[in-house]
């Protein structure tokens, strides 16, 4: 449809341009004949076509050629829509864009904690990659990446490192990226001094000043579509003196997907921008697509567990909850040296923030991750974490008989 739009605004626009410019020539030909030789009248109207031409032709041509046609930004870059040469390069190399068995961010592929005293360099390397997987069977996605996962690795430093990170942008990529850290103290967060083309790679420093848990993510414009093809992840600056130890700890980032396609629609997708700037995702999912969290967190009764739990957004804030738990501690908006938050059901996490939500097992059983803003379960917002062990009668008793989980 959009392609047909484009037509008609060609034929409306320039065609019709056109047309009026040439009768209007034609009329002051027909007026100037009257009084004067044909050679002046004809040489007036001339001139006057030419000036009409140049003046309001540049109108009537499309600013910028980009898929959705014809979306307006009042942005500080580049709109929404995508390139229409990056979609067309796209879908000429899409039978060799590499395709990814699971876009899954593994939520226990953390770095273990941080155990010295002292800060030091340290050197990062990640690399933007576009790939295509599956956000639920039968539908694929053109993701963008870090590292070929959705979110990106999970970076740990300590308060007072300097990290050297160097930011590859893989050849095979059709966009250009670059890296936005919250942790980082400088102009931009680093997205100007990472700007890569394909195939280009940056270094950049920086000094990680504050304790907390921050979102990175690719700043490149159109920001919120680089977002919402996939691009963040959390780095975890931790305080000097650590965190509380946990005997599991897991990373989950919800993020937002728009597609012209309606959920559950099969297929490759198609990414729609507005449906991005109307807020309205077909889907809402943890690490990157539906499912992403079941199977994979398992922990065992009597064990102190904490998420690092993230927002890549970019339009929704998340009412983080765990069924049938209780946070024992959160950090709000994972504030690190602030007041802890005890006791707690349901925890903000804004988009392009996080939280962190420490918990105790007690009893067996599957527990579910939601985003407590309901309806987004059935776009997919959910995960299971999976605790193994005794049964506890003192704490939780009763016929569980064909029974469900949940509320
Ligand atoms: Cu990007």
């Amino acid at each position: 449809m959009e392609f047909l739009s484009l037509i008609k605004f060609i034929l409306v626009q320039v065609f019709g341009l056109v047309i009026s410019i040439l009768a209007f020539g034609f009329f002051t030909f027909w007026i100037i004949r009257k009084f004067h030789s044909w050679k002046i009248a004809a040489i007036f109207s001339v001139i006057l076509v030419g000036i009409s031409f140049f003046a309001f032709i540049p109108y009537a041509l499309p600013e910028r050629l980009e898929y959705p046609f014809f979306l307006r930004t009042f942005g500080p870059a580049d709109g929404p829509g995508l390139p229409f040469k990056n979609i067309l390069k796209f879908f000429a190399k899409s039978g060799s864009v590499e395709r990814i068995a699971s876009i899954v961010r593994d939520p226990n592929d953390i770095p273990t904690p941080i155990n010295r005293n002292h800060p030091e360099n340290i050197k990062i390397e990640l690399e933007t990659k576009e790939v295509i997987a599956e956000m639920a069977p039968g539908i694929s996605f053109n993701y963008w990446t870090f590292n070929g996962t959705v979110p990106g690795p999970f970076i740990r430093v300590r308060e007072g490192d300097t990290i050297e990170l160097t930011l590859k942008n893989n050849p095979s990529s059709i966009n250009h990226h670059n890296i936005d850290l919250h942790a980082v103290t400088g102009p931009g967060g680093g997205a100007v001094l990472t700007n890569v083309a394909p195939g280009e790679s940056k270094t950049m420093t920086f000094k990680a000043l504050n304790p907390g848990l921050y979102v990175y993510h690719c700043a490149h414009p159109n920001v919120a579509t680089h977002d919402a093809h996939g691009m963040y992840g959390l780095i975890l600056v931790e305080p000097k003196e650590g965190l509380p130890k946990v005997d599991r700890e897991f990373y989950v980032m919800q993020g937002e997907f728009y597609s012209t396609g309606g959920l559950g629609k099969k297929g490759l997708q198609i990414f729609d921008a507005q449906k991005m700037l109307d807020g309205h995702p077909e889907y809402i999912v943890f690490n990157g697509k539906t499912k992403g969290l079941v199977g994979n967190m398992k922990a065992n009764v009597g064990e102190s567990v904490r998420i690092f739990i993230g927002n890549g957004g970019v339009n929704l804030i998340s009412s983080f909850h765990v069924i049938g738990e209780i946070f024992d501690t959160v950090y709000p908006e994972a504030s690190i040296g602030g007041a802890l938050f005890k006791n707690v059901q349901t925890t903000l996490v804004p988009a392009g923030g996080a939280a962190i939500t420490d918990f105790k097992l007690e009893v067996p059983g599957k527990y579910i991750l939601v985003d407590h803003a309901l309806s987004r379960l059935d776009r997919g917002a959910w995960g299971v974490i999976e605790v193994a062990g005794d049964k506890n009668p003192t704490v939780f008793d009763g016929d569980t008989e064909g029974g469900q989980h949940g509320h």
